[in-house]
């Protein structure tokens, strides 16, 4: 049940991040449109503004590029004081580029699985005609073999991320090792803006933003051309949730093109290719857990985070596997669970990992949209005692603490930046 006060503020947090053409994640830290974020702000949204909420959607997919990628972050309106600004990514005169300066890379695809959850509800599904529904379709059926194919080096279908950025989860322990070893060099002059607005304990450390922006300068240099990208990129990975993600919104997508009267067997493709490989490429039957892929150096990446618990949101691991992940890891209190040194989970990195940082960024924190994913994928498969529990806990975080951009899981404390969106949006979600 969604209260009424919980309703006005969270209209009250979306509202006062509205631009008009599309729904910042944050008044300061954020003032443009980042991927990931507007697709669920558009759930949040379409519980007292259904038509805003397609409207956010239209936005997203306005800056769709002419190769099929959608990007990260796009600049509706010009430049503002947040690094990079859209002249750092060199992307004018791209022939592949779109109409909308934007950022060269992306974020995880997860909008096909929120259009299906807004055609599922009665109060949006009757604002879209089947024209404008089949314009999206083809957009994201675009997205989405640009991933399986111009971002997959090896063939399997599983794309490759090129910068932590597009993972969403930009400093994760889970890629601390590749980027300790990257150097940066010939560095172009940048002034860092994020530590403005939030304390720089919270935010990713100098040496690891200094190699974020190596990576772009590298793509830079590359002209953004995907096969360079792919060959030569530094950072080359297969991240389990990124591809959970995909694997999801295929079924969702197959799900509105059989609905549009769409021919769907390409999508029933991917999805067949990605479960075929899956457990091969990612799965550690000793640990009980999914771990990323180094693609470029050929070996898994074993940190234990959030991401495994992810792919129940995907339908990925058979009922034996999915139990391991709830009865062994994230009911456990060393790891993920409240009880040990935690009061709040899910952590974004297990508390018994020495990289965990309770209050820095992705190396700890717990993240609204992180928990709505894991909410969502417990009901999938039958723990529907557990997402309750974890739809309160959350609930109960941002009832305390405000709608913050992460909290630190020890005690609840709020981090990063505030009246964050996806927070607002998702706990609407959850209460719903
Ligand atoms: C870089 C907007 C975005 C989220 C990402 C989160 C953070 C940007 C930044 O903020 O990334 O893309 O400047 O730190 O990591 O998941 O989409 O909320």
């Amino acid at each position: 049940m969604i209260s009424e006060s919980l309703l006005a503020r969270v209209r009250a947090t979306l509202q006062g991040n509205d631009t008009g053409t599309f729904i910042k994640p944050s008044p300061g830290q954020y003032p443009h449109q980042w991927n990931w974020d507007s697709a669920v702000i558009a759930l949040g949204l379409s519980h007292f503004d259904p038509a805003r909420a397609w409207a956010e959607v239209e936005s997203l997919l306005a800056s769709q590029w002419r190769d099929g990628m959608v990007p990260h972050i796009i600049y509706h309106h010009g430049p503002s004081d947040y690094f990079p600004p859209p002249d750092f990514w060199q992307t004018a005169g791209l022939a592949r580029a779109g109409d909308i300066p934007s950022s060269a890379f992306t974020q995880p695809p997860i909008l096909a699985s929120v259009v299906r959850m807004l055609l599922e509800r009665p109060s949006t599904s009757g604002l879209i005609d089947d024209a404008t529904l089949r314009r999206h379709y083809e957009r994201m059926l675009a997205w989405q073999r640009w991933l399986h194919v111009t971002r997959c080096p090896d063939g399997t279908g599983l794309p490759c991320l090129i910068h932590p950025w597009e993972s969403g989860a930009d400093n994760s322990p889970r890629w601390a090792a590749i980027l300790d070893g990257i150097t940066p060099v010939d560095l172009p002059p940048f002034k860092r803006r994020d530590t403005v607005h939030v304390k720089a304990d919270e935010r990713p450390r100098p040496e690891d933003y200094a190699r974020f922006v190596h990576i772009i300068n590298l793509g830079r240099q590359l002209r953004w051309e995907p096969a360079a990208l792919l060959a030569r990129m530094p950072f080359l990975v297969q991240d389990i949730m990124y591809i959970a993600i995909l694997h999801r919104a295929d079924e969702d997508l197959a799900w509105l093109g059989a609905r549009l009267g769409a021919d769907t067997r390409e999508i029933e493709g991917w999805r067949a290719g990605t479960t075929a490989i899956f457990d091969q490429r990612f799965w550690d039957e000793k640990r009980g857990l999914y771990f990323d892929y180094d693609a470029r150096a050929g070996h898994r990446i074993e940190i234990a985070s959030y991401a495994p618990f992810t792919t129940l949101f995907a339908g990925l691991p058979t009922t034996a596997q999915a139990a391991r992940l709830v009865n062994e890891h994230l009911l456990n209190p060393a790891e993920f669970a409240a009880g040990g040194p935690l009061k709040f989970g899910v952590p974004t990195i297990a508390a018994n990992e020495p990289l965990f940082g309770p209050r820095r960024y992705w190396c700890g924190p717990v993240w609204v949209i992180i928990n709505w994913l894991i909410w969502h994928g417990l009901r999938r498969y039958g723990y529907a005692d557990l997402a309750d529990t974890l739809a309160a806990d959350t609930l109960g975080l941002v009832e305390a603490q405000g709608f913050h951009e992460y909290y630190d899981p020890r005690d609840g404390s709020a981090c990063g930046a505030a009246d964050f969106s996806w927070s607002a949006a998702l706990a609407l979600e959850m209460a719903a």
